[in-house]
């Protein structure tokens, strides 16, 4: 059957299942947030990642109810962690055009996490730049910046493997630059790559935004991004993505 229709009935029967990857610091390795990734639990029991069911993401509608489900599932586990006094930072949430393009973003993230009871600034939205491509040139940029007014933090995920990535942080003002995990997988290998992540590092240093380098797979490349300045992290090093109940165990070991 299409993919379409597999997340559809993933989505009505409750079988898309938040994972949790852990952004550490650098310098301590303590866990200051985490990223939720959506995983997809098979008929057949298996697990499949938001990698092999990513086309379905462009059709508006499934994008806009992954996202209620995971916002969802999301404002519920965070309410446990601190009912359980467990510390929890910031937790990131991927968001795509669709969601942008159906309704209130910031309205709906509001009411979804008054009603679990957790405060907006716990929250991370975390967007591609593929969300400020295609015509309605102000409508984005204008969604984002009232999340930004309700204390949510947004964050320019994969940043460098878009067309424009130094014009969109001129136009669009976020919280967090995410490194794309392609040039921290070279680090190491391959002297232009190091000096394009110098660069960004630098760039987001000066206009006072955090940088989260992603897909950290060594201890070389960790060592080679803390030298730089790069003071927040994230990748297999550190952690998979995990289950709750395993986040829950490193952010209790180790936030
Ligand atoms: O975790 P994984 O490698 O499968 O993620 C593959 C892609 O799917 C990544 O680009 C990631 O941002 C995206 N993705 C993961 N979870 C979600 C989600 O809940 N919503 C959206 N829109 N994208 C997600
Ligand atoms: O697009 P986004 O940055 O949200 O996607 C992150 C994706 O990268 C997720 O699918 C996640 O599973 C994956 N990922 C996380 N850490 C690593 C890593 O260290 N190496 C690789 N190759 N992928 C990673
Ligand atoms: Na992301
Ligand atoms: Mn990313």
């Amino acid at each position: 059957i299409g993919l379409i229709r597999q997340v559809d009935s993933a989505l009505n029967d409750g079988r898309i299942i938040p994972h949790y990857q852990p952004i550490v610091r650098l310098e301590t390795s303590e866990i200051v947030g985490i990223e939720a990734l959506a995983r997809l639990a098979m008929p057949d029991g298996r697990l499949a990642s938001a990698g092999e069911f990513h086309t379905a993401m462009e059709d508006p509608r499934i994008a806009y109810e992954l996202t209620g489900t995971m916002l969802e599932q999301v404002a519920r586990d965070i309410r446990g962690w601190l009912d359980a006094d467990i510390p929890v930072q910031h937790v990131g949430v991927n968001v795509t055009t669709g969601d942008f393009q159906r309704g209130n973003l910031s309205e709906r993230v509001s009411r979804i996490f008054a009603k679990a009871g957790v405060p907006l600034h716990h929250v991370i939205l975390e967007v591609n730049e593929s969300v400020f491509m295609g015509g309605n040139d102000r409508a984005v940029p204008h969604a984002v910046e009232s999340l930004r007014d309700k204390g949510i933090l947004v964050a320019l995920d994969d940043f460098g493997t878009g067309f424009a990535s130094l014009t969109h942080l001129l136009s669009f003002p976020v919280d967090i630059i995410k490194i794309d995990k392609s040039f921290v997988g070279r680090l190491g290998e391959d002297r232009p790559a190091e000096v394009v992540v110098s660069a960004i590092l630098d760039i987001a240093r000066k206009l006072d935004m955090r940088v989260v380098a992603e897909g950290i797979e060594s201890m070389a490349q960790a060592e080679f991004l803390r030298q730089e300045g790069c003071k927040l992290g994230q990748g297999y090093l550190f952690s998979r993505p995990v289950p709750v109940a395993d986040a829950t165990k490193l952010l209790r070991n180790f936030a």
